[in-house]
């Protein structure tokens, strides 16, 4: 079978809520050597689709449980091997969590561990965390970036909320503002200073404004 299938049939066990093919493809994968990241890559295409089918009715809230059990399972197993494939020497403290309202963490959590990979200090606040709750620990902590997750369009109002209080207090540190829904016009609009739909750009961003401290 070729590499393009393999993906395209690790994104159909996804979407299809195939756990056990899902998480058998994601093994032969990394026993082949495959880039964890890449396998990553791909499961989150196959949880995009998810949520696709739940807008068509074809999912109910059940499918997206389901989905996010999977792909909790799927890091489990790729953790290790990003782990000891991927380092890197930068310094930064960066704060970050999932804005209030919203109990998206997966993606966060992936951002979190690839940044502790390439040596970076990361505060992470967990999910549904409030304005009020991101300035205080942005006093506190005094981080080099603040990194917002948010994954339901509700989100973009706290998130435009948050930036809003930060700003007001005297942050000065970048805000970028990362989820799969994100675009340019919700950035401009929630006033953040990037934007970012995955994980390894939003790594390579932290990195490029660090080297420029
Ligand atoms: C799994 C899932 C759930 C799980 C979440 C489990 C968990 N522990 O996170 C559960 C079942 C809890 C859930 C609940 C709901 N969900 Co939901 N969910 C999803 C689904 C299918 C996948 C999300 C996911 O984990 N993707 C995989 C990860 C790896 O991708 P990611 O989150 O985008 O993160 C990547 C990048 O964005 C980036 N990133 C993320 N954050 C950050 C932050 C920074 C700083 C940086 C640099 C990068 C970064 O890095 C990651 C890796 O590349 C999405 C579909 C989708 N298109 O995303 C719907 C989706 C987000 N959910 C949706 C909805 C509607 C809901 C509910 C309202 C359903 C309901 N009726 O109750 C609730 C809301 C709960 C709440 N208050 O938050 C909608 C949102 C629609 C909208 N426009 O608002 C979506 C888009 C589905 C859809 N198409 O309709 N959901």
């Amino acid at each position: 079978m070729s590499a393009t299938d393999k993906r395209a049939e690790l994104i159909a066990a996804i979407a299809e809520l195939d756990e056990e093919s899902a998480l058998a493809l994601v093994h032969q994968r990394v026993t082949a050597g495959d880039d964890p990241l890449l396998i990553m890559g791909d499961c989150q295409e196959g949880m995009r689709q998810i949520g696709e089918r739940y807008e068509r009715n074809q999912y109910y809230l059940s499918g997206l449980i389901m989905g996010g059990e999977i792909f909790y399972q799927v890091t489990e197993l790729l953790q290790p091997v990003v782990e000891s494939q991927v380092s890197g020497h930068a310094s930064g403290r960066i704060l970050l969590g999932t804005v209030q309202g919203d109990i998206h963490d997966l993606g966060k959590n992936i951002v979190t561990m690839l940044l502790r990979c390439h040596e970076f200090t990361v505060y992470d606040l967990g999910v549904d965390v409030s304005p009020a709750e991101f300035a205080a620990r942005e006093r506190e902590i005094q981080p080099d970036i603040v990194g917002l997750s948010g994954l339901l369009t509700s989100s973009y109002e706290t998130m435009h909320e948050t930036v809003a209080l930060l700003r007001a207090d005297g942050n000065q540190a970048p805000i970028i503002i990362g989820g799969g829904q994100l675009s340019e016009h919700v950035c401009e609009y929630v006033g953040a200073d990037f934007w970012t739909t995955d994980a390894v750009t939003g790594v390579e961003l932290c990195q490029r404004l660090m080297a420029k401290h």
